[in-house]
């Protein structure tokens, strides 16, 4: 039995300094910014770090919307800076309705954020 317990140590320092398997999911919106040209067809743009993991679809007018779409990065490391801007799909130029951002810790994380322009983001993310 204690013999084992180096090994284990050894393995949790090397699982600390690794890349690890970033998750974010569950992405969902609430009471978003309306404006007169109806409610916010909005869309999540997703980076951790200096990575791009990608942007979900456009809800369509719609103040309350749930993105099914989730983002992966094998290459995060904890305090990365997670950052999900949330914008609004407009003719033209998108108006941008706010920004979140979180530095990553492990395990798995639900958080709110409100947005510039009113409403809430909520998002759950894993780490590890
Ligand atoms: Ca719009």
């Amino acid at each position: 039995m204690a013999s084992t317990r180096p090994l284990l140590l050894l393995v949790l320092c090397s699982l600390a300094l690794a890349d690890a398997h970033f998750k974010v999911f569950n992405l969902r919106g609430s009471s978003l910014s309306s404006s007169i040209l109806g409610h916010a067809d909005a869309y999540v743009k997703v980076f951790c770090g200096s990575a791009t993991l990608g942007e979900t679809s456009v809800r369509n007018n719609n103040p309350n919307p749930w993105w099914e779409e989730e983002f992966t990065h094998f290459k995060a490391q904890q305090n990365d800076v997670l950052r999900l801007e949330v914008h609004d799909s407009d003719f033209g130029f998108d108006d941008f309705l706010g920004v979140c951002q979180r530095q990553i810790k492990l395990g798995t994380n639900s958080h709110d954020c409100f947005l510039e322009k009113g409403g809430t983001l909520h998002y759950t993310y894993t780490l590890g």
